[in-house]
């Protein structure tokens, strides 16, 4: 069993981005079952490196995460919309704006994860999440629509999508570390299970 798990570096306002933290957390238990790596907040580079990955590694399931300042609850993202459009640059001074991610693609991808027992897990430890019905329109929608249309092109049929972590004045760090253990958790009974 082979997950893929991604988080991003800081940006903007964010200069300590929890879903690194989180993603540092895995790197150094380090399981042979769970590639995890910092993508950069870059349009560009973020699919460049992510979507090679899938197909070197190719994963039984991929789990993406990303940080919603304003949030306060954990956010099982439902959606990825095919659209680039936000208020701040990428860090490499990027501004998107009403464009789509993919020419000529469908508008929106639904998460493949397991959402509703994610949920479960999560809310059973008193872990506050939420869902929610789409990423935005930034990096985070970015790297989740682009993950999918990869799987769609490539024809693979794995568990893929989007988790939004609050800040950590919200949800402290540990409590998210063990919010997304049971995600990944969640991830092996499926397979173990399919
Ligand atoms: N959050 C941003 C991009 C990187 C991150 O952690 C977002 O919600 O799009």
């Amino acid at each position: 069993m082979t997950i893929l798990l991604t988080g991003f570096e800081p940006f903007g306002k964010v200069s300590d981005n929890p879903s690194q933290r989180i993603v540092e957390h895995f790197q150094e238990v380090s399981s042979d079952d769970i590639v995890a790596l910092v993508l950069p907040v870059d349009y560009q580079l973020a699919s460049d490196k992510l979507l090679p990955l899938i197909d070197k590694y190719q994963p039984d399931a991929i789990l993406l995460l990303g940080v919603a300042q304003m949030r306060e609850t954990i956010s099982l993202e439902r959606i990825a919309v095919n659209i680039n459009d936000a208020s701040i640059p990428d860090n490499e001074g990027n501004l998107k704006q009403g464009q789509h991610i993919v020419d000529n693609a469908p508008v929106g991808y639904w998460s493949t994860l397991p959402l509703e027992r994610m949920y479960k897990a999560i809310k059973a430890e008193n872990i506050p999440v939420k869902y929610s019905n789409h990423a935005g329109a930034y990096l985070c929608n970015h790297v989740m629509y682009s993950a999918l249309h990869h799987l769609t092109q490539v024809e693979r049929d794995i568990p893929c999508g989007f988790i939004h972590v609050p800040d950590v004045t919200a949800v402290p760090l540990d409590q998210q570390i063990k919010a997304i253990k049971l995600c990944v958790e969640v991830l092996s009974q499926e397979k173990i299970t399919s």
